[in-house]
């Protein structure tokens, strides 16, 4: 099921020009409309989740929200919130999460998504099957009508111990989908490796053809030893809210 809200029209001779950060902050601030004071909240990790970071943290600085506790799903969301006040705790302490709202990307028709380009999947992934509601927050642009079929990574974290044999394995499962498994790097024009939070690596897989049952691919993923989870996020959100430039979409199942 899908809703449209139309908070301008393309017809108008004034409708703004959106940019991606404009509508990542639609779709951002949408979703905060489903937070309630009082509620314990999953953080997402990437640029449209900060999005509800700071709009959560603006509504407690103005008392429009109140008495909420967040759980974060990477160091980097940690250290936002905690700048913005917003109070923090662990799924130790509160093992039951009434809401997350996180980023995503690719989202499928049946609202399947591809997370873990941000390095963050394994927290993601515990903080968001905590939660009784799981919001994901999108542009458009991460649309897709299979899996993997955005021809950008698809993430596992794997154990550092033996990754190369873990990359060889990872690929070969997915030989007939023309996968190439690359090590993800830093990102500041070293050789070194990224490594998560968690001290693990990834190896992300890219796909020539998109993943035809995710349901059989995570579980052939999560059955290598020294995988630690994978980015395939099956069945998990409740609903998917959509920027474009005609507006906002709110999907659920
Ligand atoms: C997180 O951030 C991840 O699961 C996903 O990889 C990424 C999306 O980032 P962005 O919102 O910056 O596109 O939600």
């Amino acid at each position: 099921r899908t809703t449209t809200y139309k908070p301008f029209s393309i017809k108008s001779q004034s409708a703004p020009v959106l940019s991606q950060d404009d509508l990542k902050k639609l779709a951002a601030d949408k979703a905060v409309e489903s937070v309630k004071s009082g509620m314990v909240l999953g953080l997402g990790t990437g640029s449209t989740a900060a999005f509800v970071v700071d709009k959560l943290g603006q509504l407690l600085s103005t008392g429009e929200l109140s008495n909420i506790i967040g759980i974060p799903t990477s160091k980097r969301t940690q250290e936002q919130a905690a700048s913005l006040n917003i109070p923090l705790t662990t799924l130790d302490s509160h093992p039951h999460i009434d809401l997350a709202i996180d980023g995503a990307d690719e989202v499928d028709p049946n609202l399947d998504l591809v997370k873990g380009r941000g390095g963050a999947l394994l927290r993601e992934k515990m903080v968001e099957a905590a939660s009784s509601a799981f919001i994901v927050v999108a542009d458009d642009s991460k649309l897709v009508s299979g899996l993997g079929g955005s021809g950008l990574a698809m993430p596992v974290e794997v154990v550092q111990f033996c990754w190369k044999y873990n990359l060889v394995r990872l690929q070969g499962l997915f030989k007939d989908l023309g996968c190439d498994a690359k090590l993800r790097l830093a990102g500041d024009g070293s050789e070194k490796p990224y490594v998560t939070d968690n001290g693990n690596y990834i190896v992300d897989l890219y796909f020539k053809t998109p993943i035809k049952d995710g349901f059989a691919a995570g579980k052939e993923i999560s059955a290598l030893e020294g995988v630690v989870e994978h980015g395939l996020f099956l069945g998990m959100a409740t609903s998917v809210i959509i920027a474009g430039k005609t507006g906002v979409e709110v999907m659920t199942k």
